[in-house]
C-alpha cells in the first residue's frame, strides 16, 4: 500500500501515528499499564463495532524479544565461568557422537540440536530447575531427546557419569556400561524423569504431568510444594498434533507450572520448518490464542543499540518480512552478503546497519545465545501467575560446529567432522587438550577443584541438586484382602457385565480407609457407557475451578458433581490426554512420592490402536496402573460396526513386555486379577502394568469355590470337567473347549449342547493368551516345563479355542496342545449386526462351535 501513497502523505500518516503513541505514552505515564490496555481495548470495541477486525494484530506482536531491554533484569551468573563450563559441555557432548561414529558401527547420535540449545539449557540449569529438597518435591526436567549428548554430558562433569560410560554412547551392552541414545526412564532409571524421543509426546505429557500436580495439591493429597514442570521441545516438534492439540488444556486448568521452551532452530531434520513463513510468530498466535503468556527470545543484546537507532521501524518492518527460509540462508552467507541481501537499498536501514562491520554482522548473535535475554524470559516464565507460559527462543541448529554444519539443511543428520574441524571446533571452545586428542575427540576432563568445576556444582546446589534426575522412593501400601471383594469371588446370581463388577470394584476401593484416597479413575466422556456415572457423586469430578453453576441432573442420584477435590479425571474426548494422564499418575510415585494407583476405562479399540505410542511410552517410564479395555470384543459390542469392535487390542497388547494382560470372563477372576495387581504393583513396587478388557454383556457370575488363584493369574485352569458317566462310555477323544471373556457364555451353551448329544466335553478358562505365551517363552529359556504344558500333561483330545478375539493368539500356543487344535475367532473387520447374528457370522455362537466340535470329533 506504501507505493501507492505519496510522501507527503506519507509524512503526515507518521506524524499522526506518533502523536497517537504520544498520547498513549502520556497515558501509560499518568494512570499506568492497565488503563492503557483498557484504552486499547476499547479502541478495538469502536473498531469492530465499525466492522474493522484487528485479529491478526492482536494475535502477534512484532518479531522481537517481548521483553524489552528496559525491563530486562541484571544477569546473577558470572558470565565467564558459564561460558567455560558451556564449552566443555559442548565440547565433550560432542565428543560422545564422534566416538560412536569412529567406532566404524554406524551408530549415529545428533550433535547439532544440543549445539543450538546448549545455552538456554545451561541458563535454566545455572539458574532457574530446581531439585527435590526436604520442603519442595522438585522440578521435572523433560528435555528434546536429541540433545541427549548434552544432558549426559553435563552429568559426566557433576560426576553422575562415568568416562566409560559416556565413551560407550549408544552402547548400553558394553561391560563397562553405556548410555542410551535418548530420554529412557527404563534404561537409566536414576537420571531420566520421562521419556521423550517420540516427537510430541513430550508436550502433551508435560502438560499432564503439571494438571496431576494441580490434582494432588487440590486434593490435599501433596505434602510438599509441587515444583514446575520444564519441557523443551523443539519447533518441528511442535507440528506434532498432540502437543499442539492439548495447549488449550493447559490455559483452560490455569497450569502456570509447566513451562514450555521452544528450541526455534529454524530447522527439522530435512530442512526449515516453515521456508515460507515464521515458526516464532506462528507458534506465539498459536499459544496466545490458546491463551498462554508467549515470551519471544529472538535478538541478542548486540541488536539493542541498532533497535535505539530505529526510531522508524525501518528495522523492525525488515525483521517482521524476511521469511524463515532467508534467515536460514543469512546463517550460511557472508557478512556483506548479508548486509546486501537485509537493507535491500534502504538507506535508512543501511545507516542503521552501518554501525556493524561485515564482520560483527556476521558474528552476531541471536537470542537463544545471549544468556542476558534468556535469563529474562525463564524468570518471567518461572513467575508466571494463573498461566501456562512459553518461551518462544531462536536459535541456529548446529551453532558453533562451523560452516560445514551451521545453518544447513544436512545438520540434523551430521555425526562426524574432519580431522580439521575437530581442531578448529576444539581451539574456538578453548578445549586445553593436544591436536592429536582434538582429532580424536577426546573428552575434556578438567580439575574437579577448578573455578569453573566449583561454580557448576554450587549453582547445582543452591537449586537442590542435580537434574534431569529421576527417583524411587515411594512407600509401599498393603494390598486389600481378597476378602474385600467378597461380593464379587461368591459369585452373582443377578445378571451384571464384567464392566460393571468392575466398577462396582472400583466403588468399594474408593471407600476403603487407606487405599481409597490413591484411587484414580479416568475416563474419556465414556462414563456413562460404562456404568460409571454413579461414581459421579460418590467420587466427584475433579475440576480446579470446582462447580460454578447447578447440573442440570442436580435432584437426581447420580448429578454431574464436579468438585475442587474430585477424584474422578473426566478428560472428554481427548485419549491422548487421558493416556498422559494415567502416565502421570502411573509414575506419581516417582515424581511424588504417592503409590497413586490409575484406573483407565476406554472403548478398547480407542486404546492401543489409537494411543499405542503412549502406552509403549508408559512401559519405558515404568507407569503402574490399570489399563481397562470396555466394550471389548467383536461381537460382543453389538450394531456399532467396523471402528468400535475391537477384536484385537489383545494382539497389540501382547507386545509391551512389562504389560500383564487379561481377558477375564467371571467376576471372581476379574477380582482376583485386580487385587494381585494392587499388590504385585503397590506392595512389591514391581514393574509391571495391567491391561484388563471387560465386556457389557450380562450374565451370572458362579462363585470362585476351589479354582485356584495362581491358575486364574497364570492365564489357564479347567473350569467344568465332562461329567464323568459320559468320559467312560464314550469312544472318541473328548472335547475341550476353551473360552474367555463374554464368549466363555457361548462355551457354557455348547458344552450343554455336546453332552446332550453324548460327547463328553471339558470347559477351560483361559484368562490371559498372551501370559500362557509369555510363560512358555520364559520356561524354553530356563530349560523347564511351561505352565500350559504342566496343566495338559495328563489331557488329550481335541482342543478348540474360542473366543471374541483374532486367531492369532491362541494359534501362538496351538503346538502345546496335546491332540488337535483348532481356533474359532473373530478376523476381519467388525460390522453392524446383532450379537447373536454376529457370532454366527463369525463362527463363535454357541451353534458354531457345536457343529465345529461334531465336525472334528467326526
Ligand atoms: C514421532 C516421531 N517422528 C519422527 C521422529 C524422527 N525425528 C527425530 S528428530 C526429528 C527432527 C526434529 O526437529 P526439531 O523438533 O525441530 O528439533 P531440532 O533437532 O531441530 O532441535 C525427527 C523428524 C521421531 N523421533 N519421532
Ligand atoms: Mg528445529
Amino acid at each position: 500500500m506504501s507505493d501507492s501513497i505519496d510522501k507527503k502523505f506519507e509524512e503526515e500518516w507518521k506524524t499522526e501515528i506518533n502523536e497517537w503513541i504520544e498520547s498513549l505514552e502520556a497515558v501509560k505515564e499518568s494512570y499506568g499499564n492497565k488503563e492503557v490496555k483498557e484504552l486499547l481495548r476499547s479502541l478495538q470495541n469502536f473498531a469492530l463495532s465499525q466492522g474493522i477486525t484487528l485479529t491478526e494484530a492482536t494475535l502477534n506482536t512484532p518479531y522481537r524479544n517481548t521483553i524489552p531491554l528496559s525491563e530486562q533484569p541484571s544477569y546473577p551468573g558470572n558470565h565467564a565461568l558459564e561460558e567455560k563450563i558451556e564449552n566443555i559441555i559442548r565440547w565433550n557432548a560432542m565428543a560422545m557422537v564422534l566416538q560412536a561414529y569412529d567406532t566404524g558401527e554406524g551408530l549415529g547420535g545428533h550433535i547439532a540440536t544440543y549445539a543450538s540449545a546448549a545455552t538456554m539449557t545451561e541458563v535454566a540449569l545455572n539458574h532457574f530447575i530446581k531439585s527435590r529438597t526436604e520442603d519442595y518435591q522438585g522440578d521435572m526436567m523433560n528435555i528434546q531427546a536429541h540433545a541427549s549428548p548434552g544432558i549426559y554430558s553435563r552429568a559426566f562433569l557433576e560426576g553422575r557419569l562415568t568416562i566409560d560410560e559416556i565413551g560407550n554412547f549408544r552402547r548400553e551392552l558394553q561391560d563397562t556400561g553405556g548410555l542410551p541414545s535418548y530420554p529412557h526412564p527404563r534404561r537409566r532409571p536414576e537420571l531420566w524423569p520421562s521419556p521423550s524421543a517420540s516427537m510430541g509426546l513430550n508436550g502433551v505429557n508435560s502438560i499432564y504431568y503439571a494438571r496431576f500436580a494441580k490434582y494432588l495439591e487440590n486434593r490435599g493429597l501433596l505434602k510438599k510444594s509441587p515444583g514446575k514442570i520444564w519441557a523443551f521441545l523443539g519447533d518441528g516438534e511442535m507440528d506434532e498434533p498432540e502437543t499442539i492439540g492439548t495447549i488449550n488444556i493447559a490455559s483452560r486448568e490455569k497450569l502456570d507450572n509447566v513451562i514450555f521452551v521452544v528450541n526455534c532452530n529454524l530447522q527439522r531434520l530435512d530442512g526449515p520448518v516453515r521456508g515460507n513463513g515464521k515458526i516464532i510468530q506462528e507458534l506465539e498466535a498459536v499459544f496466545r490464542g490458546s491463551g498462554w503468556n508467549v515470551v519471544k527470545v529472538i535478538w541478542g543484546s548486540e541488536w539493542d543499540p541498532l533497535f535505539a537507532l530505529d526510531t522508524n521501524d525501518v528495522m523492525q518492518r525488515r525483521m517482521d518480512e524476511v521469511v524463515d527460509g532467508e534467515y536460514q540462508n543469512y546463517s550460511v552467507s557472508s557478512g556483506a552478503d548479508q548486509r546486501a541481501h537485509w537493507i535491500q537499498d534502504n538507506n535508512e536501514l543501511e545507516s542503521i546497519m552501518s554501525h556493524l562491520s561485515d564482520e560483527e554482522l556476521k558474528d552476531i548473535k541471536r537470542g537463544g545465545f545471549d544468556r542476558k535475554k534468556l535469563y529474562a524470559a525463564f524468570e518471567k516464565a518461572a513467575n508466571s501467575k494463573g498461566k501456562p507460559t512459553v518461551v518462544l527462543i531462536k536459535t541456529l541448529k548446529g551453532y558453533g560446529l562451523g560452516e560445514g554444519s551451521e545453518g544447513r539443511n544436512i545438520a540434523h543428520q551430521k555425526k562426524t567432522m574432519s580431522d580439521e574441524e575437530r581442531i578448529e571446533i576444539g581451539d574456538r571452545l578453548g578445549i586445553p587438550l593436544s591436536d592429536e586428542d582434538k582429532k580424536a575427540a577426546a573428552f575434556y576432563v578438567p580439575d574437579k577443584e577448578s573455578e569453573e568445576m566449583q561454580y557448576l556444582r554450587s549453582q547445582r546446589k543452591q537449586l537442590g541438586g542435580y537434574q534431569p534426575i529421576r527417583f524411587d522412593s515411594c512407600k509401599s501400601i498393603k494390598a486389600p484382602d481378597i476378602g474385600l471383594f467378597e461380593d464379587f469371588t461368591n459369585g452373582i446370581d443377578r445378571s451384571i457385565s464384567t464392566t460393571l463388577v468392575l466398577v462396582r470394584m472400583i466403588s468399594k476401593m474408593l471407600r476403603e480407609d487407606e487405599i481409597g484416597q490413591y484411587i484414580v479413575p479416568i475416563v474419556p466422556d465414556e462414563a456413562r457407557t460404562f456404568g460409571m456415572d454413579g461414581l459421579f457423586s460418590q467420587a466427584g469430578i475433579y475440576s480446579h475451578d470446582g462447580q460454578n453453576y447447578q447440573p442440570v441432573d442436580a435432584g437426581t442420584i447420580s448429578p454431574y458433581k464436579e468438585a475442587k477435590d474430585g477424584q474422578i479425571l473426566q478428560e472428554g474426548i481427548c485419549e491422548a490426554g487421558a493416556m498422559a494422564s494415567f502416565m502421570a499418575a502411573g509414575t506419581a510415585y516417582s515424581h511424588y512420592e504417592l503409590p497413586m494407583i490409575p484406573f483407565y476405562i476406554f472403548y478398547s479399540i480407542f486404546g492401543f490402536q489409537r494411543v499405542g505410542d503412549m502406552i509403549w511410552a508408559c512401559g519405558d517410564a515404568m507407569t503402574r496402573g490399570f489399563l481397562i479395555g470396555g466394550t471389548a470384543g467383536r461381537t460382543t459390542l453389538n450394531g456399532e460396526g467396523v471402528q468400535h469392535q475391537d477384536g484385537h487390542s489383545h494382539v497389540l497388547a501382547s507386545v509391551v513386555p512389562n504389560l500383564m494382560t487379561y481377558d477375564p470372563a467371571f467376576s471372581y477372576e476379574l477380582a482376583v486379577i485386580v487385587q494381585e495387581g494392587i499388590r504385585r504393583m503397590y506392595q512389591e513396587q514391581e514393574d509391571v502394568f495391567y491391561y484388563i478388557t471387560v465386556y457389557n454383556e450380562n450374565y451370572t457370575h458362579p462363585p470362585i469355590k476351589d479354582v485356584k488363584k495362581e491358575n486364574i493369574l497364570n492365564g489357564m485352569y479347567c473350569f467344568k470337567r465332562a461329567s464323568k458317566d459320559l468320559a467312560k462310555n464314550f469312544k472318541g477323544d473328548p472335547i475341550h473347549l476353551l473360552g474367555s471373556g463374554s464368549i466363555m457364555q457361548q462355551v457354557i451353551q455348547a458344552q450343554e449342547e455336546l453332552e446332550k448329544e453324548g460327547i463328553p466335553t471339558n470347559i477351560w478358562s483361559v484368562t490371559s493368551y498372551n501370559l500362557l505365551h509369555k510363560d512358555y517363552r520364559e520356561s524354553i529359556e530356563e530349560g523347564r516345563e511351561s505352565y500350559l504344558e504342566t496343566i495338559l500333561k495328563n489331557e488329550k483330545g481335541h482342543f478348540i479355542s474360542v473366543s471374541d478375539w483374532v486367531t492369532l493368539l491362541p494359534d501362538s500356543l496351538a503346538h502345546l496342545f496335546p491332540g488337535t487344535f483348532s481356533a474359532l475367532g473373530t478376523d476381519g473387520f467388525g460390522l453392524s449386526e446383532t450379537r447373536e447374528a454376529l457370532r454366527d457370522h463369525f463362527g463363535i455362537s454357541a451353534k458354531s462351535i457345536v457343529s465345529k466340535a461334531k465336525e472334528i470329533s467326526g
